[in-house]
């Protein structure tokens, strides 16, 4: 077995109690803030915001650090349309029938349907991949622990940072996602986690009138 290389932990900071409160009470208002978006403006994103909450997203936690994701950034027009074609193909079968009335019940309040225009107007898609395994060089495959955790934490992560740069997000997830690997062109150890939307909203953008659970409904205490 390998050593581990240890090294001195010294991105760390810490604050007096004070400011740490001061940081909490900041992100937090901050965050509270972010709402899913679905209407979007076509105005452009500069490409080096998007890099650096990949990056940023790419800092998160993974089962034995293998850092199991892909994040493939579409801002191509055409490619976009062929994303949203495809995923409206699925988005008619699941209102259609596929998804049981219990299920349209639960999404009335949020005003979906099958038509997704902001998959071609908003300025990028991120297309986000979890990565099943790798494959080395001999073609043997190396296996990769919690991937849905470390892939979920990475998206968790760069929608914070998108919202935190004054960015909006629609996590979208058509199903099935297939076409994804497809249009993307990637290969077969990659299976789609979701489509991030990403952008401005649009100048009349709505949002519907949802609330946010309690301290009390989201977290216990003994
Ligand atoms: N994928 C569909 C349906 C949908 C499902 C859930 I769960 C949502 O929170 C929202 C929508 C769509 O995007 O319309």
């Amino acid at each position: 077995m390998k050593a581990p290389r240890l090294i001195p932990l010294a991105g760390y900071r810490s604050y007096p109690e004070s400011e740490m409160l001061e940081r909490a009470r900041d992100f937090r208002d901050t965050l509270s803030r972010r709402r899913t978006v679905r209407e979007y403006s076509d105005r452009p994103v500069p490409h080096l915001l998007i890099e650096d909450c990949l990056l940023a997203a790419g800092s998160a936690p993974s089962g034995a650090h293998m850092q199991p994701w892909h994040f493939a950034v579409v801002a191509d027009h055409k490619i976009k349309q062929q994303i949203r074609a495809a995923a409206e193909e699925e988005e008619r079968k699941f209102y259609g029938g596929r998804a049981s009335e219990e299920w349209l019940a639960a999404l009335a309040p949020l005003g979906t349907e099958a038509s997704k225009p902001f998959l071609s107007t908003a300025p990028y898609l991120i297309a986000i991949f979890e990565r099943r395994h790798e494959l080395a060089p001999d073609g043997a495959k190396i296996r990769h622990y919690y991937t849905k955790e470390s892939v979920g934490i990475a998206t968790g992560m760069l929608i914070t940072a998108l919202h935190n740069a004054g960015l909006v997000t629609l996590t979208h997830t058509p199903s099935p996602m297939g076409f994804l690997n497809r249009i993307l062109e990637r290969p077969s150890n990659e299976r789609p986690f979701l489509l991030l939307v990403v952008g401005y909203p649009a100048t009349d953008a709505r949002v519907p009138d949802l609330h946010r659970k309690s301290l009390d409904e989201i977290a216990s205490f003994r």
